[in-house]
């Protein structure tokens, strides 16, 4: 099994991103070889300041590694890094339907919000997105649910390339999503009706894995619920649904476990204390490992760039493959080898 996931270095990290991605990366590392990419090629698609991507970029690093990402057992590595990443994007934007990146509901969504420049960089997000996964003939792609549609691109793109270049053979290989069954999508506490976002939420209704435990406290007393007592799950109470959900993965429960045992609770008060005091557990680590490993940019910059060399191994041979079927460059016995 070969696991690929890429997270952007945008914005600070949220819980939603820490259980839908960070927490399955982890997870990943005793499953198979794992692949973490920080896509900051994906970045540049919307408005941003050069100098605060580099320091994100640092910011995002000390986090996954702080999370527990451990770079012996897995490649960590800067998309822009690996050269392969921005030439397959471009060979596989010949097999990609114009009319399908126009359905992308990520675009929709973010080309809407854009109060300057629409790039076609944001167009072209989701061929870049299947470029870095097939590269690496990944099989397994964990991310949150609001990438679901993104995978489901860049199995087409695969399936198309297979079907008109591969000559009978699985040259790129169709990946599958690993969208968690439970937390796939974490809502904002102040607006349950919206995923928690980093462009598009609330500074409340968002916790940060970085925010202070006491943030994290009143950020969760304050989530909105609604007007009963019950401690269940329901698509008429998605404020206590979402804090069931949290406290389920958080203390390590399944979101059934947790109703049975809120079930003598005297309200929603409590289940507030209970899902505070799991977050903080959980997040209170993650926060003091940040601290010490962000201070050494130097050894983040290593761990990098090793990774970087190791993925630049593996995905160079695919596209070596991927030219050789298109019929772009040199042939393959003629070429120079890299
Ligand atoms: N609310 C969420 N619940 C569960 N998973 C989520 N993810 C994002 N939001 C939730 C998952 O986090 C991973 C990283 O996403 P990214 O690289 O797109 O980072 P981001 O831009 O910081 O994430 P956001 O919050 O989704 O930003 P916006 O809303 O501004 O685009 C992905 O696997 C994603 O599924």
């Amino acid at each position: 099994m070969r696991i690929f996931s890429g997270i952007q270095p945008t914005g600070s990290k949220h819980l939603g991103n820490y259980i839908g991605a960070i927490r399955q990366y982890v997870e990943g590392q005793d499953r198979g070889e794992a692949l973490y990419c920080i896509v900051d090629l994906h970045a540049i698609t919307v408005s941003y300041d050069p100098h605060e991507l580099r320091s994100s970029l640092y910011d995002l690093c000390a986090l996954l590694l702080a999370a527990g990402l451990d770079a012996q057992r897995c490649i960590l590595f800067r998309q822009s890094d690996v050269l392969e990443h921005a030439e397959l994007t471009w060979l596989l934007a010949s097999v990609t339907a114009f009319g399908d990146l126009q359905r992308m509901h990520q675009f929709k969504d973010k080309s809407a919000s854009q109060r300057e420049l629409v790039s076609g960089g944001l167009f072209f997000y989701p061929v870049l997105m299947a470029a870095d996964v097939l590269a690496y003939r990944a099989t397994d792609v964990p991310v949150g649910d609001d990438q679901r549609q993104h995978v489901e691109l860049m199995r087409d793109i695969a399936i198309r390339f297979n079907a008109r270049f591969g000559g009978g053979e699985e040259v790129l290989l169709v990946p599958e999503h690993r969208i968690p069954s439970v937390g796939a999508r974490i809502m904002d506490l102040q607006d349950p009706a919206r995923k928690m976002s980093t462009t598009g939420g609330s500074e409340q209704g968002t916790i940060y894995v970085l925010d202070e435990p006491a943030t994290i406290v009143k950020k969760i007393a304050s989530a909105v619920t609604d007007s009963g007592r019950e401690i269940v799950r329901s698509p008429e109470k998605a404020g206590v649904s979402n804090l069931i959900e949290i406290l389920a993965v958080a203390s390590g429960r399944t979101p059934q476990q947790v109703e049975a045992d809120m079930a003598d609770a005297r309200g929603y008060g409590d289940l507030k204390k209970a899902v505070a005091e799991a977050v903080v557990a959980m997040l209170a680590p993650v926060r003091e490992r940040y601290v010490r490993l962000r201070a050494d940019e130097g050894a983040l910059e290593q761990i990098l760039a090793d990774g970087a060399a190791r993925a630049s191994e593996i995905a160079s041979h695919t596209l070596a493959d991927v030219r050789e079927r298109m019929g772009v460059g040199a042939p393959r016995q003629t070429r120079t080898l890299r």
